[in-house]
């Protein structure tokens, strides 16, 4: 990296968000940088002054200035960095694709995810249903492609990846078995660990589900 450059992540581990700034970063040989871990219960100041509207992590702060919200962070490091493969397509009809589907996962999984954790009895019923409809509509588009960017991973991998370490809380939670409920998306995960920038910044599942067993008795929802 240029010796001007200097990024910093403000990041919390288990955030999905986060997640995948660092598999971006990692996709354009970008290792060395600075993670700063938030306690999302008790924000820095660094925080507050990075991102006042939202207050949330995931803040990528590119020599001093913030960029905010995730897939803005993509697209930001995407253009920076350009000449590294790119993320989006080049194509205008192909980049409008990837940020929808980026988009949906915005939208719906991360909804529909929350309702695993998060609910009870019909409620919880329900939501598992819309998560797994959720799930097979994107197995749907990713249909017998390598990966939902084609040949190389890319913006709509990258946006989802993140979401994958959540499989073993759905299935203690929900029951749910994405083996089963969706083998072209378990064996896309497998293909995408194969690679270094997945590998090694995929949250540990166990993790992420003892993570969110103590969020949902901060929340008294246990
Ligand atoms: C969402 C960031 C977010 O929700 C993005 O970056 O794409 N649309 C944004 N971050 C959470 C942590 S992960 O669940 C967060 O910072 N929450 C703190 C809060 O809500 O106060």
């Amino acid at each position: 990296m240029d010796q001007e450059e200097k990024i910093v992540v403000l990041d919390h581990w288990p955030s999905t968000f986060g997640v995948r700034v660092h598999m971006a970063l990692a996709e354009k040989g970008l290792t060395e940088y600075e993670t700063k871990d938030e306690d999302l219960f008790e924000k820095s100041s660094l925080l507050l002054e990075m991102n006042p509207v939202h207050k949330k992590v995931p803040v990528f702060v590119h020599n001093g200035v913030p960029i905010c919200e995730s897939l803005v962070i993509l697209q930001y490091i995407d253009e920076v960095w350009s000449h590294a493969p790119s993320l989006l397509p080049s194509d205008p009809y192909e980049r409008s694709r990837a940020r929808f589907w980026a988009d949906f996962v915005d939208k719906k999984i991360h909804t529909s995810a929350a309702k695993i954790w998060m609910c009870k009895g019909e409620e919880l019923e329900q939501g598992k249903k819309e998560h797994v409809e959720n799930w097979k509509i994107l197995e749907r588009e990713l249909g017998e492609k390598e990966y939902f960017g084609g040949e190389r991973l890319g913006f709509v991998d990258i946006a989802l990846l993140p979401y994958t370490s959540w499989f073993y809380l759905q299935l203690i939670m929900g029951n749910i078995d994405m083996n089963s409920e969706c083998p072209k998306i378990a064996a896309w995960v497998q293909r995408c660990k194969l690679k270094d920038s997945v590998a090694r910044n995929l949250s540990d599942p166990v993790k992420v589900y003892d993570y969110m067993l103590l969020i949902k008795k901060r929340y008294g929802l246990d």
